[in-house]
């Protein structure tokens, strides 16, 4: 590395003169940034190599992580911290006039994925490599990442997100480890003198796909494992046989736009299956690269097939990629002469798989002719695999149609991933304690009974270097000063904390270390919004995709319920906030926009309103994002983590917001239920239904949102502002849509029925803020509390769990 800031400024000069022929002075930021990172690059590119060699060498098992979204947020000041160059980087810049973190600014942030799945899998990553584990992730290069959000009158706007315009430095291309996958075509078998079938895939279109892979550094360690993101482009080959036989240039084109377009855009639906054709097509595009190029390096350590699951763990974000199971069968069989029952064991014993979700819209499953026409050989083996798994349901229990046809993965036309995702897998994990239980006890219960000892819990997390040691790090000096250093290797020992609680200066210190980042936040809000925020307000946020299950709805209700009290009673004693939103909602969720113009109706009005505006704000950032949230969740007080109960698997936000001392303020749902566990009830605001409440409610079918609106006046009054004149709707329809369904269609996330507990929940936070000392350590409560969130403990179990890896030793 650098042994002085000395040798790091003098390589960071010959950097920008050597490669990109500038001086600091005549350099662009960008180009400043360039440099920077190349040099970086550089400095990666040995332990990249070395860590490789290592795993090769000491045949260490390997873990796949294959998922169609990677959120990682801007790589440079993480990648700067865990290479422990951080403070010598920022000072040798400093020294030269330049400074790191608006060099940071620079660089895009690429966006490919939709929310916390992505987010997760970035998080996971970066625990991996600082475990001294050996995991990589394997995803789509996208062309166009999640869209960039606009608000114009108020509305979502989307325009694409062409994150590639700016190189991303990151990325080596590997032409050389291309990988040819195959659509359509059509399957013949003969059967061979042994008796054997033997396969013959014709016709069928070819794709390449190339790797580019990015490192992923460890933290101080000198691990560097791989992300190898998968682009489409056309086959030579074939590209030539096409233009022969077509013999038109207009055609080729055509050809190889239509080949692209399999890795051009991520699908921006977070919690909703998207059934067309091209995402069947990216994702087995993204499992037979990934799965061929597995085999492919677990053939050279020359081991029998048996061993392959000592050597490989595949592991699947969601069933996004569950055709690994037939693609793996296939490969085994068709081209390794594996037969049936042994490749059906190594698959078994290799594939794991994380549910992220129990929203019906969520689950998918594809028309058996579409799988048929497109995918013609795993098609087959999908239905082998069905066939065999529903003879031995037939075995053990006989005669129970309903149940066999229940669990069928081909059933009614469709192919049901789920169920493929649990048969083919040796694990099948939830993501918080609620959701497992959920799982196990109703969404898969029958599965449950069939395999029980296949599912297991694994608790989310999120890495503490990302969000709170580069996030936050005036926090993390006076962490680190206070209890020393351990905790950034074991972040439970963030719990020495809590013997902190009478040490007033500590609480005073976390306090001003707050307001400061609040400052900074108001600053960057009225630079980038124009909106004057006043730092001593309390900074509530919630900030997550959106969707109705999340209730930003319920949210905005109740802010509008405020600006009615005030307008009524102008002597009201009220607490001043700062509300702060973040969203995107998907292009086609009509009624998810219609809540963002709400919002935005309610900011504009709000905050133009002089009677109002000194105690209440709303603040609705567009295009939020990974680094917007950087920003955010430091600054923050309240944490809105707000679903209605049994919708939100887990929730990673709420984690990084408990890290950053924020108070949540929740329903008991997801892993809000286990960060109740361990801070108790006076150090978070729980309020609404229980999960079991709104199951005996879904029994009765007992619900009427229509009585709630009659009995509370609160409620009525709000509701009616959508519809009829008011300072909201001026009388127009926009947002009938809106009343329609919290009145006609009975409120599906019961927010009017958790009304009246969130008001009492956002009265009690406003009076504990006022309560300064206490409120400082209910926050060092939290920061205490929040070592098990970090996603190391998350992939530590998975490790041990799961994937049986353990820490590769020979590294250091
Ligand atoms: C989560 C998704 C998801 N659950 C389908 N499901 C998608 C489903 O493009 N698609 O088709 C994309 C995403 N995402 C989230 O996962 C949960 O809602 C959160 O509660 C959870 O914290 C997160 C990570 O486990």
């Amino acid at each position: 590395m650098f042994s002085d800031k000395e040798e790091f400024k003098s390589e960071f000069k010959s950097q920008l003169e050597e490669k990109l022929g500038k001086t600091v002075t005549t350099a662009s930021d960008f180009d400043t940034y360039r440099a920077l990172g190349g040099l970086i690059r550089e400095k990666i590119n040995k332990n990249w190599l070395k860590t490789d060699q290592g795993y090769r060498e000491n045949k260490n098992k390997q873990v796949y992580y294959f998922s169609m979204e990677f959120l990682m947020g801007r790589l440079l000041g993480n990648n700067l911290l865990n290479m422990n160059v951080l403070s010598l980087v920022e000072d040798g810049l400093d020294d030269l006039g330049l400074s790191l973190s608006e060099l940071e600014e620079k660089e895009s942030d690429p966006g490919l994925g939709n929310g916390g799945l992505g987010r997760l899998a970035a998080c996971f990553l970066d625990s991996l490599a600082s475990l001294n584990l050996a995991g990589h992730g394997y995803g789509l290069r996208y062309k166009y990442g999640m869209f960039d959000q606009h608000f114009i009158d108020g509305k979502q706007v989307e325009l694409p997100d062409y994150w590639l315009s700016k190189e991303f430095i990151w990325e080596v291309r590997r032409p050389e480890e291309a990988i040819e996958v195959r659509f359509g075509g059509h399957v013949s078998s003969t059967k061979g003198e042994n008796g054997k079938l033997h396969f013959k895939y014709e016709d069928y279109e070819p794709i390449n796909a190339i790797p580019y892979d990015v490192p992923v550094v460890g933290y101080h360690n000198e691990t560097v494992n791989t992300l190898r993101l998968w682009s489409a482009e056309p086959t030579i080959e074939n590209t030539v046989a096409k233009a022969e036989k077509e013999g038109e240039f207009g055609h080729f084109l055509q050809h190889k736009r239509s080949l692209e377009a399999i890795s051009e855009f991520l699908y921006p639906d977070d919690s909703t299956a998207e059934g067309k054709e091209l995402r069947l097509k990216q994702e087995y595009f993204l499992v037979s690269a990934g799965v061929q190029s597995i085999v492919q390096s677990f053939e050279t350590l020359g081991l029998p097939w048996s061993s392959f699951p000592e050597k490989a763990a595949l592991h699947i974000n969601d069933t996004h990629p569950a055709l690994v199971i037939p693609e793996l069968m296939r490969i085994l069989m068709d081209e390794k002469g594996v037969g049936w029952e042994e490749a059906w064991e190594i698959t078994q014993n290799s594939v794991s798989y994380t549910n992220h979700t129990t929203l019906s819209e969520a689950l998918e499953s594809w028309p058996v002719g579409l799988v048929r026409s497109l995918l013609p050989r795993i098609f087959m083996i999908i239905d082998e695999i069905n066939e065999r798994f529903c003879q031995a349901l037939w075995r053990t229990y006989p005669g129970d149609f309903d149940r066999i046809a229940d669990l069928a993965i081909v059933a009614d036309g469709q192919v049901k991933m789920a169920h493929l995702s649990i048969v083919g897998s040796h694990s099948i994990n939830g993501v918080a304690k609620l959701h497992t239980e959920i799982l196990k006890k109703r969404e898969m219960k029958r599965f449950y009974d069939t395999f029980p000892d296949r599912f297991n819990n694994k608790t989310n997390g999120i890495t503490h270097r990302r969000w709170l040691m580069h996030a936050n790090r005036p926090l993390t000096s006076a962490i680190t000063e206070a209890i020393g250093e351990d905790w950034i290797r074991q972040p439970g020992q963030l719990t020495k904390l809590l013997n902190r609680k009478d040490d007033l200066p500590f609480l005073d210190r976390l306090h001003d270390i707050k307001q400061k980042n609040k400052i900074d936040l108001s600053n960057w809000v009225q630079e980038t919004q124009g909106i004057a925020v006043d730092p001593e307000s309390i900074f509530d946020v919630h900030i997550k995709r959106l969707h109705g299950y999340k209730r930003q709805l319920l949210n905005a209700l109740h802010i509008m319920h405020l600006y009615n009290e005030l307008k009524s009673d102008p002597t009201l004693d009220i607490v001043p906030r700062t509300f702060f939103f973040g969203a995107k909602a998907a292009p086609s969720y009509h009624f998810a926009k219609k809540v963002i113009q709400l919002i935005n109706r309610i900011a504009d009005v709000v905050n133009h309103d002089p009677d109002v505006n000194e105690y209440i704000k709303v603040v609705f950032l567009p295009n939020y994002s990974v680094s917007i949230a950087e920003r955010i969740i430091p600054a923050s007080n309240v944490s809105e983590q707000i679903s209605m109960a049994t919708k939100e698997a887990s929730g990673t936000g709420n984690m990084k917001f408990m890290m950053n001392g924020a108070l949540t303020l929740g329903t008991m749902d997801g892993a809000n239920v286990e960060i109740h566990e361990l801070v108790g009830d006076d150090n978070l605001y729980i309020f609404g239904l229980r999960s079991d409440e709104v199951w005996d409610y879904y029994r009765n079918g007992s619900y009427s949102s229509k009585a709630v609106y009659e009995n509370d006046q609160r409620v009525r009054h709000t509701l009616d502002q959508l519809i009829h004149y008011s300072p909201f709707s001026k009388g127009e329809t926009e947002f009938q849509e809106i009343y329609d369904a919290l009145l006609t269609y009975n409120d599906e996330y019961f927010v009017l029925k958790d009304f009246a507990s969130y008001v009492l929940a956002q009265k009690k936070v406003s009076q504990d803020y006022q309560r300064k000392r206490q409120w400082n350590l209910k926050s060092l409560v939290n920061i205490a509390q929040s070592g098990v969130f970090s996603s190391d403990r998350t992939i530590q179990e998975y490790a041990r769990d799961i994937w049986d890896i353990q820490r590769v030793t020979t590294l250091k």
